[in-house]
């Protein structure tokens, strides 16, 4: 799978070089390449912020070095684009559009924003190249869009075939079936005073599967109630 990032701030993306999307890079799994913006800028001070129309605080991302950038990653592209801008005002990342952008065979392209975002129309022109996507990764606020970048790459790289090593720890895990995801116990059965739960010391796999079953329910009534159907 391919992904260029485009950013002010490469080094955000050098922990790429390491854990499984590492692994999964140096074996050509997953193709990830940083694109400085600043190199598509023919200024002295290499500027890539100007002030907003109409006022307002902050500063505004300038639109032709994007333009540059997004035509020069465009020209060298082998497979149909998606865009993804990182965004506070952008529909919120699933698992469920984790799953869709690694299956699509789409080659995606994260446009991070600094300051008080980029210029609306750099939006606009994208959409001619390809598939546009405005994401935010929850209701807080970062600074920018490269943090919220490296989060969706790591939730969409760890679902391309061979980047895990295990497959079925792809299946069980938090929000694949809608539900969170079960307690894990690991030896000893008895530390500190805490026990592991009798049942998965029973050897009965049914049992052990419908208690399983029945934490996932109880936990996302607890904690995400909003999970659940009414
Ligand atoms: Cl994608 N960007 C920024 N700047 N803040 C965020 C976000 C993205 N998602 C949540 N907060």
């Amino acid at each position: 799978m391919r992904i260029d990032v485009v950013t002010i701030f490469p080094a955000f993306f050098d922990v790429l070089e390491v854990s499984l999307l590492g692994r999964a890079r140096d074996a050509g799994i997953l193709d990830v390449r940083v694109h400085d913006l600043r190199d598509f800028t023919h200024d002295r001070h290499r500027t890539v912020d100007d002030t907003p129309y109409g006022g307002g605080a902050g500063m505004v991302m300038k639109p032709e070095p994007w333009g540059q950038a997004l035509d020069a990653i465009a020209a060298d592209a082998t497979e149909p684009i998606r865009f993804v801008f990182p965004s506070p005002a952008g529909a919120v990342f699933t698992q469920a559009a984790a799953r869709s952008w690694a299956a699509s065979g789409e080659h995606l392209v994260f446009g991070c924003g600094r300051y008080e975002g980029i210029d609306e129309r750099v939006f606009s022109y994208a959409a001619t190249l390809g598939e546009v996507s405005l994401t935010s990764i929850g209701d807080y606020v970062l600074n920018g869009g490269e943090v919220a970048a490296m989060a969706m790459i790591e939730a969409v790289g760890r679902l391309i075939p061979g980047v895990v090593g295990n497959p079925e720890s792809l299946i069980e895990e938090s929000h694949e079936d809608g539900l969170l995801e079960y307690p894990s116990f690991t030896k000893p059965a008895a530390w500190r005073g805490y026990d592991v739960p009798d049942v998965l010391l029973s050897g009965h796999h049914g049992r052990v599967a419908d208690w399983r079953r029945e934490q996932q329910i109880e936990r996302t009534r607890a904690r995400r109630p909003d999970l659940l159907p009414d």
